[in-house]
């Protein structure tokens, strides 16, 4: 994960914009994990020898007790054979080491709290005939072939999803209306209670009602039946549906609740686990990844959200959704989306912007453009001059450019500003914008051009917003495309994340029925159920035998269709650290009668590579079918410039890898299996300091199919992604650095007392993933001892390993030695 804190285990800030103020800099911790608490997994009972009573809990227990260790006990696991542990919370560092010394130990890892999730957009219709609602609800569904298994019958009968998420409101009549045996809702779990937040102490209860909205959302895409006020159903309304609450009615959820939540719904029998939930880690090994995707081994479907941080550019991967055999989920925007229009008084063609919603203005206005230079490039970026007129009466009309869209309607509304419209600066379609709680929206270049033209010539044009009536629904511009906010992969450890895309921009689903029965929300949670749904068809269909279990993922991703970069023709396509494997087709993954594994093919870097596979491709249906094998490249992003990754868009090069197969046409009679080698080599000529994610696709087409296989590998060493931030660029001084109590970069040796504010605080980041991070104080003459620092001179080592780096090798990790510091005690 790349982070933005900075600490000397005391101090930590958390940004996400360059040139931060130095001073703003918190002296506490805002790491997001429970300090001092840890999952700890143990060996099984028999790895203790046989002859042994004992479990591995009280062998644990009481090997601690022997050493002296402090600590308290948060929640213990004995889940058959997925995990074996603890969740411990120890007193100071001598119990950690105590832990660490302890032989059955496995793993010690921090219990991280996972923020609930957000939707991207938000929107409630106001009733059944809002002309603001999606024009065809089912628009998901003809997307991915959903309603195609529905007309033939299939809708998840008999298949059990857990849901777990902040509850569901069972009582909607879309859900059932009820809980427990008989209903939707058939079973499940309250893990904490309304009041947990992530920092308190969880109090479960039975019922998983819903306090949040965003899983009774969830729970709807999955499994909603037909409603009747706005003509939508579930993707598997047959489904019984599980609802495993980890949520409270606000903050987070940990780590240790996630994995009780986890083994519960797996000995509960739910055939597959649907988690919208997560957040960037970057590796596949954290502890609830680590558990999610055993039970995924096990043979159950478990789909989890690939994660809304799009801006922040590659190497994000979400966990859990990184666990290795998880299906991870990435969104992709539907097909049609709604603008609303303005109304001209002079007869011009109404005017369209981006919004759900009309913006609240009552009445026609006059407009006032901010400068009549309809090429201006910072319009409205400073304050507007002082013969500018009180602008409560006018629609403002802005050029987009330069400086932030709220800066821009802060000078405005600093002239008195209530409405304003900012147009954009080229040609393009129009997209959401963040406006704050400004009253303001995108229009199109030409239509500025057309406002700004009428203002200069003084003409008395007015422009109303009607409140009914004005809304229309077209295709959307990003259609059908990845959702911008969709995470891009892949893993530090080059694992192929997200694994598959489903439609999560812009659905219709269920919402409790205090907030208003319905609402629109976008984000990869809403792309995650409709995974977890078509997967319910799926082992409907063909039933629940483990080998269609564990098939699951290579289904969807050999029969998923490849997603473009743009609407332009000759646009390579997306990066599949994007799209995975491309947008599901669940009638595809269902009715395909060949068979090909595997679905991923996984290069790793250039130090690791692995660039010869096999391909097997079986034939299953009744004759003989001859398949062509092609190569189908997508876009290779380029993810890193002077070591920090780019965020989004991502850059795509159309220097694609090169692949040779052993056979370009194969023939393979009913019932066998025919193996296809391939090998790939890199795209060259690229910057390696562009840390290059090459990725595509194999394809696999007969009369009858149309399968691919998807490859992705890096044309770089892993181990050259710098990991410790030596710029200057994003705190606007050199760092790491150590600051001092009032702010200040220290220069040459200095003294702290360690009384109050007057410590020094280590100014770091990181640019990249790190497996290990150490903070060492060194000083050659005085022993540390691990609770007080004695007075004394000292340098603060930090070293973080490169990612592949062996731990154990000194010059696999970067260092940063800090100036000296001088500890005196009063
Ligand atoms: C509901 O949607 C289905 C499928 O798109 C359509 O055939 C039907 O006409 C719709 N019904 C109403 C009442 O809009
Ligand atoms: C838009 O303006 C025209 C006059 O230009 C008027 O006839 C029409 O009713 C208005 N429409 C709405 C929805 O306000
Ligand atoms: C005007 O815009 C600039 C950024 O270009 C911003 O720094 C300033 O705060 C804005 N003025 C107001 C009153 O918000
Ligand atoms: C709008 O947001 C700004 C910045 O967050 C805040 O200062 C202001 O009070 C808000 N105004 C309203 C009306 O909520
Ligand atoms: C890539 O190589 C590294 C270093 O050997 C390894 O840790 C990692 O698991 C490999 N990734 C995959 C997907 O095989
Ligand atoms: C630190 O304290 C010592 C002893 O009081 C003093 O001699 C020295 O000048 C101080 N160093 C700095 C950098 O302030
Ligand atoms: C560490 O040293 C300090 C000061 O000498 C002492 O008070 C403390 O008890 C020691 N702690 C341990 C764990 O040995
Ligand atoms: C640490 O140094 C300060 C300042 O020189 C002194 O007052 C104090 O007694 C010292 N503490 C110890 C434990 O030596
Ligand atoms: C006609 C025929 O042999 N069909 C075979 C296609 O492949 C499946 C599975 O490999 C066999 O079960 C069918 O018999």
């Amino acid at each position: 994960m790349r982070t933005y804190t900075t600490l000397l285990a005391l101090g930590s800030i958390s940004a996400v914009s360059a040139a931060v103020d130095l001073s703003s800099i918190k002296r506490v911790s805002s790491a997001n994990v429970v300090p001092g608490a840890y999952i700890v997994e143990l060996d099984k009972p028999n790895a203790l020898g046989r002859r042994s009573v004992v479990t591995a809990h009280s062998a644990l227990y009481r090997s601690l007790n022997e050493r002296g260790a402090s600590w308290d006990l948060r929640r213990e696991y004995d889940a058959d054979d997925i995990f074996t542990g603890v969740s411990l919370k120890v007193k100071s560092d001598k119990d950690l080491m105590a832990l660490a010394q302890v032989p059955h130990v496995k793993s010690i890892k921090p219990v991280f709290l996972h923020p609930r999730p957000e939707p991207v957009t938000f929107y409630q219709p106001t009733g059944k005939n809002d002309p603001k609602l999606p024009p065809d609800t089912f628009s998901t569904h003809v997307m991915t072939g959903v309603d195609k298994l529905h007309a033939e019958g299939y809708t998840g009968k008999g298949i059990k999803v857990a849901v777990i998420d902040t509850g569901i409101d069972y009582l909607h009549p879309a859900l059932g209306g009820g809980y427990g045996g008989g209903f939707k809702v058939s079973h499940g779990y309250d893990f904490v209670g309304d009041d947990y937040t992530g920092a308190n102490t969880p109090t479960p209860d039975e019922d998983p009602m819903d306090c949040g909205g965003h899983g009774t959302h969830v729970a709807g895409i999955i499994g909603a039946n037909l409603d009747t006020n706005y003509n939508f159903t579930g993707a598997a309304p047959g489904a019984l549906l599980g609802g495993y609450r980890v949520f409270g009615c606000e903050g987070s959820v940990s780590d240790e609740v996630l994995i009780d939540a986890l083994c519960r719904a797996y000995k509960d029998g739910n055939d597959v686990l649907s988690l919208s939930l997560g957040g960037p880690q970057g590796w596949t090994s954290t502890a609830t990844a680590v558990v999610a995707s055993r039970i995924a081994a096990k043979g159950r479907i478990v789909s989890i959200a690939a994660g809304n941080e799009g801006e922040f550019g590659s190497w994000y991967a979400s966990s859990p959704g990184s666990g290795v055999d998880v299906i991870s989920v990435a969104s992709v925007e539907n097909t049609n989306t709604i603008v609303q229009t303005i109304n001209l008084s002079n007869g011009h063609q109404p005017i369209t912007y981006n919004s759900f919603l009309p913006l609240k203005v009552a009445g026609s206005l006059p407009i006032y453009a901010a400068s009549t230079d309809t090429n201006i490039a910072d319009d409205a970026c400073n304050p507007l001059p002082d013969t500018t007129p009180d602008l409560g009466g006018y629609i403002v009309v802005i050029r987009r450019g330069t400086c932030s869209f709220i800066n821009k309607l802060a000078n405005v509304s600093a002239k008195g500003a209530k409405v304003a419209l900012i147009y954009d600066n080229k040609d393009q379609s129009l997209s959401g914008i963040d406006v704050g709680n400004y009253t303001a929206a995108l229009i199109s270049q030409a239509d500025g051009k057309y406002l700004v033209g009428e203002f200069a010539a003084k003409s008395d044009l007015k422009v109303s917003f009607p409140q009914t009536g004005g809304s229309k629904n077209v295709p959307s511009s990003e259609g059908g495309l990845m959702s911008t906010f969709s995470t891009f992969g892949p893993t530090n450890d080059m694992f192929f994340k997200p694994s598959v895309a489903a439609p999560g921009g812009n659905i219709l689903s269920t919402y409790p029925r205090d907030k208003g029965s319905y609402a629109v929300l976008s984000g990869t949670s809403m792309a995650t159920p409709f995974l977890s749904g078509s997967a319910a068809l799926l082992l409907e269909a063909l039933g629940k035998s483990k080998s269609i279990y564990l098939g699951a993922r290579t289904r969807f991703q050999t029969t998923s269709s490849a997603v473009s970069s743009s609407h332009t023709d000759k646009d390579p396509l997306q990066t599949l650290a994007q799209q995975g494997s491309g947008l599901i087709n669940a009638y595809k993954a269902v009715h395909a009668t060949t068979f090909v594994t595997p679905g991923e093919l996984r290069l790793n870097d250039t130090a690791h590579s692995k660039l010869d596979h096999t391909i097997y491709v079986e034939n299953k249906s009744k004759k003989m079918q001859t398949y062509k094998i092609s190569h189908v490249p997508a876009g290779t992003a380029l993810t890193m410039k002077d070591n920090e990754a780019i965020p989004s868009p991502v850059p795509l090069d159309k220097t694609a890898a090169t692949l040779t197969f052993s056979l370009s046409s194969i023939q393979v009679p009913p019932g066998l299996k025919i193996p296809i080698i391939v090998s790939i080599k890199p795209p060259t000529g690229l910057d390696p300091k562009s840390f290059p994610v090459y990725s595509g696709f194999i394809r696999i087409a007969s009369d009858m199919d149309d399968m691919k296989v998807s490859y992705l590998g890096v044309a770089a060493s892993l181990k050259d992604m710098k990991v410790i931030d030596g710029g200057s660029s994003f705190f606007g001084v050199q760092t790491p650095a150590l600051l001092d109590k009032d702010g200040n970069i220290q220069e040459g040796p200095a003294n702290y007392t360690l009384q109050g504010e007057d410590f020094p605080v280590l100014l770091y980041r990181l640019t990249a993933g790190t497996a290990a991070l150490h903070f060492d104080l060194l000083n050659p003459a005085n022993f540390v001892n691990g609770t007080v620092i004695p007075n004394g001179s000292y340098k603060l080592l930090l070293r973080a390993l490169k990612i592949t780096g062996n731990p154990k090798k000194n010059e696999d990790y970067e260092q940063w030695l800090s100036p000296q510091v001088n500890f005196a005690r009063p």
